[in-house]
């Protein structure tokens, strides 16, 4: 993990020296630690690459969802005695968020489902769910995307077993009630509940699916931007426009969850 190390902090230098004034004045850490993996290039399917589940810490090929696991998980690693993270704390870090519980029990132990995702890292207090106290629309979530198409997840193409685990899982969190800001509520500005360094969920009305995307809410001269591992331009990027350009831009995109990080 040493490389590791090293490349944080070499990241960590660069990206400060790269980012628009106005990041340089960074207060939160998570953003912080989101803004040193900057250009970082995007890769799907990196958790899916071995045969049988295990935890992978790749933070040199990111998705969204690595991305915003990898930069709450710096935060809550202490430095150790010299000035390096603990390595140990943020793997516990990011296992405790990708798993149920925090277990790694094979390929329908890894929270495919945001939803459930989000529901794990509040139970185990590393998050809260601030749109549940600031936003009263809620929406139902559909969670039937994965089995519905098995021949995108390699751990479900063949594999009649795991497939029916997830049917088992879909049909638990189908439904579920959850708080969001409607698309036609988000203004440029955001709003002033929304801070620096929240994940930013994106829902959708994809059929069967609850969430789309996600990233880290960037605030540039008051502007709602964000900052996430983006599939279009394959790398770790700050929008350069606001969010609610985004949802304008992504049709199947209805609103945004927030949650933070609790330290
Ligand atoms: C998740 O997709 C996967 C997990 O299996 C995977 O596809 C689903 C329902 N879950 O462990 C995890 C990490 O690789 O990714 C994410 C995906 O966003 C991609 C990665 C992106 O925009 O970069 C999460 O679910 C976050 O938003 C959705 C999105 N999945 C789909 O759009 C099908």
């Amino acid at each position: 993990m040493k490389r590791f190390t090293v490349l944080f902090f070499s990241a960590l230098c660069a990206a400060i020296m790269n980012i628009p004034v106005a990041a340089q004045t960074l207060t939160n850490e998570v953003l912080l630690n989101g803004v040193s993996m900057l250009d970082t290039p995007y890769v799907g399917g990196v958790l899916d690459r071995e045969n049988t589940e295990e935890l992978v810490l790749n933070t040199d090929e990111l998705d969204c969802t690595t991305f915003v696991e990898y930069a709450i998980a710096m935060t809550l690693a202490p430095m150790k005695e010299n000035n390096i993270k603990d390595e140990a704390v943020f793997s516990d870090y990011v296992q405790k968020l990708r798993y149920r519980d925090g277990k790694v029990e094979g390929y329908t132990s890894r929270l495919h489902y945001m939803t459930e995702w989000a529901q794990n890292a509040i139970k185990a207090g590393i998050l809260e769910d601030v749109t549940a106290t600031n936003s009263q629309y809620t929406m139902q979530v559909q969670t039937t995307y994965m089995t519905s198409h098995p021949q995108l997840y390699r751990h479900l193409a063949n594999n009649a077993q795991n497939v029916q685990k997830m049917r088992e899982i879909e049909q638990r969190l189908n439904g579920t009630e959850v708080h969001y800001i409607p698309q036609d509520k988000l203004t440029s500005d955001g709003f002033d509940w929304i801070h620096d360094g929240d994940i930013i969920m994106f829902t959708t009305n994809e059929p069967g699916l609850d969430i789309a995307h996600m990233g880290l809410a960037f605030k540039v001269n008051g502007k709602l931007a964000l900052l996430h591992a983006s599939s279009k331009d394959k790398k770790v990027t700050i929008t350069k426009y606001t969010i609610n350009k985004l949802l304008e831009d992504n049709p199947k995109w209805t609103g945004i969850r927030v949650l933070r990080i609790r330290k």
